[in-house]
């Protein structure tokens, strides 16, 4: 008899082995994980193991049949919670967490998205259970499928068990307090694996869930004294020069700083905005600072001047609490307050957070014409927006404040051929190819709709915000990027990237580049300054980008942060002229900072502090 007759494998130990192995290769094509030592690559290795043999492992204390039941449909659904988190990543280039999955009323308008993430290739991810099937009904010579003793499963348990410590213990090494500090997910799927993070997930999402009950007063008063402390007075040249005139604010789509003043096959991609920023003030070092509720996380910022959650869409989990709102302080200074945005009222749960932020109105989609002519891809095009929007501000009571969304530039950027006004990119992501005909047709309706302000007589009297409200191209599309910027995309680049345009314009103040390191939740106090409302007793994060002592220091939502000089992300500190590695020591202090005010904004949202103010 030959040596391998004799061998015998184990089914649950073949389905552990091949999830393994696919969990690795789906890290190494499908995640783009940072590697920066051999260690990391081991424990990336090493980290879905223990997992698979603690859940799938549970398949050897059972008996033939139930046990290869069990098995295939562990698998299965394991293999399934990869997929999806695969297909997540492709436009996110982020992991799936609890409260995601809550937004069901999204999911009907991610359709046209999903279909373009989604391939025939994707079969690989089931492969291994159709080979469990295969072996499980064919029965071959060499598989057992025996429930294991009592001992052995005792030691196999046991050394899963170890494997946990092991890997942690490592990790830790890698990244000290990385379950307690981190606030970037790839660092946590990079250490502990993309199985236990949805384990830690959950844990959060209870602890959470126990933080407002717990919540006291008391709380909000260490917030309130350092909120205080940083507050930063206002210029005075500009303190209430929008006094009485309309706020318009536009926020535009996936519109990245990169595109302004760039061109694309010699073609400018911005035209009207590269104009306009000439008699505006710009801000060309302003950032995105939102985490997976995207749009909604901006509007939150703008609206809260609060980081949006590191988990979920805040619109989603905490629609309830009590806030600050900017539409709330401008109502009672005599703002008329309202959002146009020409979308299912519901998606984003905007129309539950619009009222409990105390917006007086909402157009979404039943307040305009929609129709299959004026749309493409998500909905509405922008430029008929615009000009619809226009009827809806003629009526509106004086002043107000409007806020605006644009649509057309988002992924996966489809446009009708007669609305492509400059031709597409040429690389090899069709994303980044489509992405710079988009923008240029947003950048076209906004052309548009100043016309229409000016012949409507509103221009005069607004101010006119417009900003971007998060990336566009994510970091799934680096190497086309890289082809594009002619630069590669390092950390340091791909946090340069998270800037997108911020543009004043002021009637009659000429316009002015301004180079200073803002973000979006500066905007709340910014608004309300030029409007000339004092906000010094605010709870609130950001400071007006306009104020001479600005500290210029924007923390992302990710725990990455921009100060004048350094920029850090994913555990390195870099020089900001240079984009060269320095020394950590350069980022220390700012470090402490960032997560200090991640973490009292956090605790507001989970503590619903809030309603608290005025009577600690
Ligand atoms: C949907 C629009 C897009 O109404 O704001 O949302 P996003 O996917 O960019 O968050
Ligand atoms: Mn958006």
């Amino acid at each position: 008899m030959k040596i391998w007759d004799k061998m015998t494998m184990n089914f649950t130990f073949i389905a552990i082995a091949s999830l393994w192995i696919k969990t690795y290769i789906v890290y190494k094509y499908n995640f783009d994980i940072k590697i920066e030592n051999s260690t990391e690559e081991f424990i990336l290795f090493i980290n879905p193991l223990s997992f698979l043999m603690i859940v799938i492992g549970a398949g050897i204390l059972l008996t033939e049949k139930p046990q290869k039941i069990y098995v295939i449909t562990a698998t299965f659904i394991i293999s399934f919670i990869l997929f999806a988190n695969a297909v997540y990543y492709r436009e996110f280039s982020d992991f799936i967490t609890i409260p995601l999955l809550m937004q069901f009323s999204n999911l009907g308008d991610l359709q046209s998205s999903v279909g373009e993430l989604v391939n025939f290739r994707d079969f690989f991810y089931f492969s291994d259970v159709l080979l469990l099937i295969l072996l499980a009904v064919k029965h071959p010579r060499f598989l057992t499928s025996v429930k294991l003793k009592r001992t052995s499963a005792a030691v196999f348990y046991f050394s899963a068990g170890a494997l946990v410590f092991f890997n942690l213990g490592l990790s830790e090494t890698q990244r000290p307090e990385l379950l307690t500090r981190t606030f970037d997910r790839e660092i946590l799927v990079k250490n502990i694996g993309t199985y236990h993070f949805h384990v830690y997930d959950a844990y959060l999402q209870t602890k959470a869930n126990a933080q407002r009950a717990l919540a006291d007063g008391n709380q909000l008063t260490e917030i309130e004294n350092y909120t205080r402390a940083h507050y930063k007075a206002p210029n005075e040249q500009l303190f209430g020069t929008a006094k009485g005139k309309n706020i318009i604010v536009i926020s535009m789509e996936s519109t990245q700083n990169f595109v302004i003043g760039e061109t694309v096959n010699g073609q400018e991609i911005t035209p009207f905005l590269n104009e306009f920023i000439k008699e505006s003030y710009y801000f060309d070092e302003f950032y995105h600072q939102t985490g997976q509720g995207k749009t909604s996380d901006s509007e939150f910022l703008l609206d809260n001047s609060l980081y949006p959650l590191g988990r979920g869409a805040v619109f989603f989990t905490h629609s309830g609490n009590k806030y600050m709102s900017l539409a709330a302080k401008l109502k009672e200074n005599f703002y008329y307050t309202a959002n146009l945005h020409a979308n299912n009222k519901s998606f984003w749960n905007r129309d539950v957070v619009y009222k409990n932020f105390g917006y007086d109105r909402f157009y979404s989609m039943t307040d305009y014409e929609i129709t299959d002519e004026n749309s493409v891809g998500w909905g509405m095009k922008d430029a008929e927006f615009f000009k619809q929007s226009i009827d809806h501000l003629k009526e509106m009571p004086k002043p107000f404040y409007a806020k605006l969304i644009t649509l057309t530039n988002h992924f996966p950027f489809h446009l009708n051929e007669e609305d492509k006004l400059i031709d597409e990119y040429n690389s090899l992501s069709g994303t980044l190819n489509r992405y710079f005909p988009t923008v240029r047709y947003t950048d076209e309706a906004l052309r548009l709709f100043v016309d229409h302000l000016k012949k409507e007589g509103l221009y005069e009297d607004s101010i006119i915000i417009i900003y971007g409200d998060h990336y566009g191209i994510s970091e799934n599309h680096n190497r086309s990027m890289a082809q594009f910027l002619g630069r590669e995309i390092t950390p340091f680049e791909s946090v340069q990237l998270q800037r997108v345009p911020l543009i004043v314009h002021i009637p009659g103040h000429e316009g002015q580049a301004i180079s200073a390191v803002t973000g979006q939740i500066d905007l709340r106090p910014t608004v309300l300054n030029l409007a000339g409302i004092d906000s010094k007793s605010d709870i609130q994060f950001g400071t007006d980008i306009f104020s001479a002592e600005q500290d210029q220091f924007v923390v992302l939502r990710d725990g990455s942060f921009i100060s004048k000089e350094y920029v850090y992300t994913k555990g390195t500190c870099y020089e900001k002229k240079t984009g060269e590695e320095t020394s950590g020591a350069n980022c220390e202090h700012y470090y402490d900072q960032a997560k200090q005010e991640l973490y009292y904004s956090d605790r507001v949202i989970y503590g619903d502090l809030l309603r608290f103010y005025g009577n600690q």
